[in-house]
């Protein structure tokens, strides 16, 4: 056979779908597949730098602010470097200049704009979707210098000395401590032995307090300051990890124990500053009361273990006026995934989730196959003998390294008649991201982002004669191509992610 070239259908459908790209399939098969690398190029002399993280949640700093504002002089040679924090599909871009970065796919990859800073702008991810998600923020060209120098802070006193509100006693003294979060929560390193190696803390003086980090997130507890008057009108502490209520630092009047301001982390390491304003409660006694009742049993079901169930705490100082932080946390950018609805029925066996099911009056069901007998069914189809062949990805939605995928097809049949596939066989093992599945034409074919593969079969006895062979490169690997279908000599491929539909002629 040919090479087979990947005409656009004339019948090419498009369909709405979440994240739906612009791109058309005859520009798939031209499209660079997105290398690992995390090189920029770009070696001409710039002014000014900056480094983003780029993520659903938005454009993160190195020091943790979202969406920050990014500042040049007029003039200045620019450059702004994403690195894709995810495996999404990001760009950054400017608005009114028009210049747009790279794509970038995998997760660790980077792209960046260079430009000159005339005007102010706004930048952005192009990714239908994800500007309205969060991703965007602002490019300000200033007069004079660029400074984010803030105001001095000062400890609050007690009896006239400086309560260990910033742990630099490296003990606990001045704080009070329940439950085993906070039996030894003093850190002295960056990066943090219980943090992952790629977390940057940024803590201020020698120590900070963390209720277990990413590595001990199962503890809970609660540590309590001493009481002490607010002898200034601003306040700020700093605060990272859990963005869910059940680890936060509150403030509480004495006496009342009223709560009068809180706040969580936004699921990152890098402490920030949290600003309060506490003109209200001039002279009046508060404590701080920071709070650890999250187990990493996580109320957001697809996340098994939440690593993010602790918090950091560093430095809580007063401030004669409203200090300014780049990086200050505002709670507008604690941004919570809420959790997926419930689903009826879940957990049943197969058996009983098939009586539970509403049929259209007529039907009837009965169970075909179920887990352990088949797992992680992704397509399947059916071929002229009646046999169901499944594809099981187990390795869907990120792909293995090449060699190492651990897809399966299974061939059942139904050799009685009952209704229940009673008979299993393994067709081919270690496929790596197969997503559809079509039998026909001398051979069995797989949609394999980024590969159309052909198995060539010997159906008398179900084994592949020979190694897969791949007929096209659709050049990402998040096109998966479903409901391949072959007909009237020649095989129809849906593709998701770039939703069309490809007619492929032999
Ligand atoms: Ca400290
Ligand atoms: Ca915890």
């Amino acid at each position: 056979m040919k090479n087979i070239p990947i005409p656009m259908n004339r019948f090419c459908l498009l369909i709405s779908f979440l994240f739906v790209g612009l791109a058309l399939p005859n520009s798939m098969a031209q499209t660079p597949k997105a290398k690992p690398a995390a090189v920029v190029q770009d070696t001409a002399k710039v002014d000014r730098e900056y480094a983003l993280e780029a993520t659903m949640l938005g454009f993160f700093a190195k020091d943790g602010a979202r969406n920050p504002t990014l500042k040049a002089k007029k003039g200045d040679r620019v450059r702004i470097t994403i690195t894709n924090g995810e495996l999404m599909t990001h760009d950054i871009a400017l608005e009114k200049l028009g210049l747009k970065s790279k794509t970038l796919q995998e997760k660790g990859t980077r792209a960046s704009i260079t430009f000159t800073a005339d005007k102010s702008d706004t930048y952005f991810c192009t990714v239908p979707g994800h500007r309205a998600a969060g991703m965007v923020g602002n490019f300000e060209v200033v007069e004079g210098s660029i400074s984010d120098a803030t105001i001095a802070g000062q400890l609050p006193t007690k009896n006239g000395q400086p309560l260990n509100l910033n742990f630099e006693t490296g003990t606990l003294k001045d704080w009070t401590a329940t439950g085993d979060a906070f039996t030894s929560p003093l850190i002295d390193q960056d990066p943090s032995p219980v943090h992952e190696k790629d977390m940057t803390i940024g803590f201020a003086g020698k120590y900070f307090l963390s209720s277990g980090g990413t590595a001990n997130y199962k503890l809970t507890g609660t540590l309590t300051s001493v009481p002490f008057t607010v002898a200034q009108p601003f306040a700020a502490f700093r605060v990272s990890g859990g963005a869910l209520q059940d680890t936060r630092v509150e403030l509480v009047q004495a006496g009342t124990d009223k709560v009068i301001f809180h706040s969580t982390g936004q699921g990152r390491a890098t402490l920030q500053p949290v600003v309060v304003d506490l003109q209200p409660y001039l002279n009046q006694e508060i404590f701080i009361r920071i709070i650890d009742n999250e187990t990493g049993i996580s109320q957001i079901p697809y996340i098994a273990n939440d690593k993010w169930a602790h918090i950091n705490f560093d430095e809580f100082l007063f401030y004669p006026t409203r200090p300014n932080f780049p990086n200050e946390l505002k709670q507008k950018d604690i941004i919570i995934l809420p959790p997926l609805d419930p689903v009826l029925h879940a957990g049943l066996s197969g058996t009983e989730a098939a009586k539970v099911m509403t049929l259209p009056n007529g039907f009837k069901i009965s169970l075909a196959a179920a887990e352990p007998d088949i797992v992680k069914p992704i397509c399947f189809t059916i071929d002229w003998r009646g046999r169901l062949w499944v594809v099981e990805g187990h390795t869907y939605p990120v792909p293995a390294p090449e060699g190492q995928g651990r897809d399966r097809i299974l061939i059942f049949e139904d050799t009685n008649g009952d209704g229940t596939l009673d008979k299993k066989k393994v067709f081919a093992e270690g496929l790596n991201l197969v997503s559809g599945i079509e039998v026909g034409m001398g051979g069995v074919w797989l949609g394999a982002a980024p590969y159309l593969l052909f198995i060539p079969t010997d159906f008398k006895t179900d084994t592949p004669t020979g190694a897969p062979k791949n007929y096209s490169t659709v050049g990402e690997r998040r096109i998966h191509m479903k409901s391949l279908i072959v007909s009237d000599g020649g095989l129809m491929a849906g593709c998701m992610v770039r939703m069309a539909c490809l007619r492929i002629r032999m």
